[in-house]
């Protein structure tokens, strides 16, 4: 059984890298998901917990934001990973009073996010005041009242930041930028501004939402799908199960990522009998192992492919009544395209000829293609190009608004599409500005606010002194650890509304708060009732979700109750928002969101229905396209690639199957075939001899950075496992958060501004 060692602390020199051939999920997965339930919560807990988990009375599992099938739930629709989000929340081990008493500040900070992540729930206010080396009790009225006081005490409401992480429900989340507005500013950095923000920003351009169009019988359905930038049997373990149905059902499935992902090549379902016992099913038809940074590349040369298809057979490849109804700047594309260069091509993407060719057949022959994508392609200088570039090339076959076919951005965290939905945006449109002012008497700010780096920007230059978040680990997600730390140290009051201990705890303004918050498991008793919320998965659907566990303890309030007791302090009883109405009885927040959200109409009603509902979309309902020009947009962009400067390495920083973002689960990376250890970056064995090292070796990572006058700027992690990977020459690859030291602040990508964080340049440095 699994027993948690005693010291988490771990010797690099225990890594191992065991290069082990791996296929995702199957028997072990099963084991794994139920060593680390009863690990943490007993066996009882465990078995009530997981049969929740995804079902219709249940709770959402706050793992990712993978849909349910809609119909088809099966008794333990879970996985492995969505197993151990839940053993982690629904733990019994506790952080209380004592253990601050226990551990100072400079005691904590000496400990890894690990270790932190392990100690349990949180399960009372704490204050750190002024120059204190503990954090305290301190009752929830008075940390309401300092938090009033310090938002008060501003020259102006753009001196706070209030962050949000994706856990956060609808019902807390439409609050909170209630909150937020109320008080004066749009500043609302999100985790989405890390995340899928370039999906967001080029789907809102090309086709008028920044929304994925498919369903998962959408999927099931599919000729072929392209799989990019994404580790599915990792991060997404439920996806794999829709693509096995859609291979059986005739999909072709070709993988394009630098690395062999487990997931990508095998899969077992442990939830069939094949699943659990021989070799599993191969994923993909083809895994394109491309270079980092190679993808916009890919899709524009694929578009040529297609275009010269179409000349030799005319009428054959091209939807043309499609593109003729509702597209716009066809022909300045086509011109752009033809003039792509396949040399070009085959550079930057480091692909074959013989590749290109079969992927460009196989769009020729499908009649219903969908193109899913993540981290891989949205955290790239590129990226809102990249997936412009892939939206062009479905549209062009007219693969838009139509069952099989479509964009799929899979999103990250259970809600954080929900979030957007919701407001959580530095820059909501005017319409939902309106609306939410004519409900309830406000007057919200119009100029926009500040994403995650420009926070980052505006506390370092003391321009943000209350920084606030909603869940999340800030100082470990965002990028440049060291300049984000002074920036977060450099506020007046930072505030956490949190379940578990990080980092974000430790490094903090002047005087911080840590308030303590229910869980998606837990059960929701706010205002003396049995209380439900409400999520949107990756595809647009909204459900119920209600936790059935037994809370941390007695202190512990909903991330609702917290939002409203802020607005209680801060605005007095008397305000234009029914503050208190809304904390008693979750419908009424409900009722104000159907008013304010488009698509939420009769939302009590509607998501009482088994299987919720779908919000609209109009390019996936009736090929109604609300851009600018009214139609869907072929965006016309110059290729970028990142082609790789001699002795350096282009790194993208990732997740191991042993971690959830900045939560780190265990050691073991069991997929890669790591054990043991974190502190690893996988390198091509050329690049590896090149740099006059071993497998094994230790080395530090240093990073460069050309600053504006041409200097260059080095950011340094000390003491990684060089581990030899079937990564593409001149390209590695490293986890984070132990990397995000590496990343510049300003290397971000275009139009998103977000973090570029698989693709950083570094060289390696041998240790000595
Ligand atoms: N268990 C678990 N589940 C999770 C999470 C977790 O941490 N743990 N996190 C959640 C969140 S918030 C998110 S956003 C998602 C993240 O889900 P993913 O995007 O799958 O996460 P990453 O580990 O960042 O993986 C990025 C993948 O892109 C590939 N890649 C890197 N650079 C490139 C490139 O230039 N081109 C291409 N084609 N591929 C590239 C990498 O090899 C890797 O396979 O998962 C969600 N689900
Ligand atoms: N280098 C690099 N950096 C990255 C990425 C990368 O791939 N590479 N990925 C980026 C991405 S995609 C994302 S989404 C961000 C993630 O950024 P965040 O969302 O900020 O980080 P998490 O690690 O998910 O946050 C974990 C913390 O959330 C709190 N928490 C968990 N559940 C709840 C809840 O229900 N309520 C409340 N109030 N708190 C809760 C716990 O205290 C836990 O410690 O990181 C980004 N940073
Ligand atoms: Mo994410």
């Amino acid at each position: 059984m699994f027993r948690p060692k005693a010291d988490f602390d771990f010797d690099e020199d225990d890594v191992v890298a065991t290069h082990e051939k791996a296929h995702a999920a199957g028997l072990k997965a099963v084991v794994v998901s139920l060593q680390r339930g009863i690990g943490q919560m007993g066996f009882t807990r465990t078995a009530r917990t997981l049969a929740r988990l995804n079902q219709r009375d249940g709770f959402d599992c706050p793992g990712c934001a993978w849909p349910e099938t809609p119909g088809h739930r099966k008794y333990a629709e879970f996985c492995e990973n969505g197993a151990k989000a839940v053993a982690e929340e629904a733990t019994t081990r506790r952080v209380g009073p004592e253990f601050f008493a226990q551990h100072s500040i400079a005691d904590l900070l000496e400990r890894t996010e690990y270790w932190l992540g392990q100690q349990g729930r949180l399960t009372h206010p704490m204050v750190l005041r002024d120059g204190a080396t503990h954090y305290q009790p301190i009752s929830w009225e008075s940390a309401f009242t300092l938090i009033a006081d310090e938002l008060r005490a501003l020259d102006t409401p753009d001196s706070a930041a209030f962050y949000t992480s994706g856990r956060t429900s609808n019902e807390a989340a439409f609050l909170y930028q209630l909150l937020i507005r109320s008080f004066g500013t749009n500043n609302m950095p999100d985790c989405s501004n890390m995340c899928h923000e370039s999906s967001g920003a080029a789907l809102d351009g090309s086709i008028g939402i920044g929304k994925g169009s498919v369903s998962v019988p959408d999927l099931e359905h599919a000729d072929l799908i392209l799989v990019a930038g994404q580790n599915p049997g990792t991060n997404h373990p439920r996806m794999l199960s829709v693509l096995e149905k859609a291979k059986t059902n005739g999909a072709k499935v070709i993988g394009i990522n630098p690395l062999p992902e487990a997931g990508l090549l095998r899969f077992k379902d442990p939830q069939k009998l094949h699943g659990v016992v021989g070799h599993g099913i191969p994923i993909s038809d083809d895994l394109l192992q491309i270079r980092i940074g190679g993808d916009q590349a890919l899709f524009q040369g694929l578009a040529k492919l297609l275009l010269e298809a179409e000349d030799r057979n005319p009428g054959t490849v091209l939807d043309r009544d499609f593109i003729a109804k509702h597209c716009a700047g066809f022909d300045e594309y086509a011109a752009h395209i033809r003039g792509v260069d396949l040399d070009t091509v085959l550079e930057a993407t480091g692909l074959t000829c013989r590749q290109i060719d079969d992927t460009a057949a196989a769009l020729l022959s499908s009649k219903k293609t969908i193109i899913c994508w993540a981290m891989g392609l949205t955290q790239q200088t590129h990226g809102v190009a990249t997936i412009q570039d892939a939206t062009n090339l479905l549209l062009l076959q007219g693969m838009i608004g139509k069952p099989g076919a479509g964009v799929c951005p899979v999103r990250g965290h259970s809600n954080v599409q929900g979030d957007r939905t919701m407001g959580i945006w530095e820059k909501m449109p005017e319409s939902f500005l309106a609306a939410l002012d004519v409900e309830f008497g406000i007057t919200s700010p119009r100029h926009h606010g500040y994403d995650a780096v420009n926070t980052i920007r505006a506390m370092r230059d003391g321009k943000v002194r209350v920084f606030m978040a909603m869940g999340g680990n800030f100082v470990s997600a965002t990028p440049d650890t060291v300049v984000t730390e002074a920036a977060l140290r450099n506020c007046a009051l930072t505030v956490q509304v949190s379940t578990k201990l990080n980092r974000s705890h430790l490094v903090t303004g002047r005087t911080a708060l840590i308030l303590p918050s229910l869980g998606r498991t837990d059960k929701d008793m706010t205002g003396g009732r049995k209380q439900a919320v409400t999520v949107e998965d990756s595809m647009s659907v909204v459900h119920l979700s209600r936790g059935r566990l037994t809370p941390p303890g007695p202190e512990v309030r909903s991330e609702v109750g917290i939002v409203c007791g802020v607005a209680r302090a801060l605005f007095g009883p008397d305000h234009s928002v029914p503050w208190a109405r809304f904390a008693a009885d979750y419908d009424r927040i409900r009722d104000s969101i159907a008013r304010v959200v488009p698509g939420f109409t009769d939302f009590n009603t509607r998501v009482r229905q088994p299987d919720g509902f779908v919000l609209p979309h109009p390019p996936r309902d009736n090929r109604e396209f609300k851009t600018a020009t009214g139609k869907a947009n072929f965006v016309v962009h110059d290729l970028h690639w990142l082609p790789v400067p001699p002795g350096r390495l282009i790194l993208q920083t990732m997740r191991s199957h042993d971690q959830y973002n900045t939560t780190i689960y265990g050691l073991d990376d069991r997929y890669r075939g790591v054990k043991g250890g974190r502190r690893v970056v996988f390198c091509h064995p050329d690049d590896i001899a090149a740099a006059g090292c071993a497998d094994g070796a230790r080395v530090d990572l240093v990073s460069e950075w050309t600053l504006p006058d041409g200097s260059i700027q080095e950011r340094r992690a000390e003491d990684f496992r060089l581990v030899s990977y079937p990564t593409p020459r001149g390209n590695a690859a490293a986890y984070y958060p132990e990397t995000n030291p590496l990343i510049p602040l300003d290397h971000t990508a275009r139009k998103s501004n977000t973090p570029v964080s698989k693709a950083v340049t570094i060289r390696l440095e041998r240790r000595a």
